[in-house]
């Protein structure tokens, strides 16, 4: 895609006019698109690689790859909204996004085991392990260092959140890609969401 054809798909999802893309805004492109709400979730939080709640033109360009594959731009369309309806948009955006916010946070606190804020390339394989060795899903270490390697700009092997959350979206994607292997529970992709 042109750059300047980036640039007009990024205003015309970015209603409001504030140099990013709210989840709100990204609610109504799919709207717009006839998707289902519950693809906002994974798409935001895949394309808001720093985790502060908002995508930015850079954030949007890196994800654009990922976005296409996922939904057609090639209709999206600007729209005018209600300042009313927005809100609304906005609200049930933050809705959908807060659940899985927090289930990352808990997670982030499991995983570092020494507490000093940041995950280990070694904190990260130690839960890997956990979690392979009680059945559950869970990728190859190799994919794991990969996608580690890909994130960790400053190569200190320790994640910040920011990325310890882009590592589960990735991991989570590349499982849910993957035939699943043992059986039980049809269809399980649906309601993990780890309830007693
Ligand atoms: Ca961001
Ligand atoms: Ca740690």
């Amino acid at each position: 895609m042109e750059a300047d054809e980036r640039a007009a798909l990024f205003k015309a999802i970015a209603v409001k006019d504030t140099g990013t893309i709210s989840p709100g805004e990204l609610l109504c492109t799919l709207r717009q698109l006839g998707q289902d709400d519950s693809l906002l979730v994974d798409l935001f939080l895949r394309l808001d690689t720093n985790a502060d709640g908002k995508i930015s033109p850079e954030e949007f360009t890196a994800g654009l790859p990922f976005l296409a594959s996922k939904v057609s731009l090639r209709s999206v369309k600007p729209t005018l909204v209600e300042n009313s309806e927005m809100e609304g948009n906005e609200a049930t955006a933050q809705g959908l996004l807060a659940p899985k916010l927090k289930s990352l946070e808990d997670a982030f606190k499991l995983f570092d085991r020494d507490k000093d804020g940041v995950i280990s390339l070694h904190e990260l394989e130690v839960m890997r392990r956990v979690i392979a060795d009680s059945g559950g899903p869970a990728p190859t270490e190799q994919f794991i260092k990969e996608v580690v390697t890909s994130l960790d700009t400053n190569a200190d092997g320790k994640l910040e959140f920011s990325d310890f959350c882009q590592v589960l979206v990735r991991c989570d994607q590349a499982l849910n890609m993957a035939p699943p292997k043992e059986k039980g529970g049809k269809k399980g992709k649906k309601g993990k969401k780890g309830k007693k």
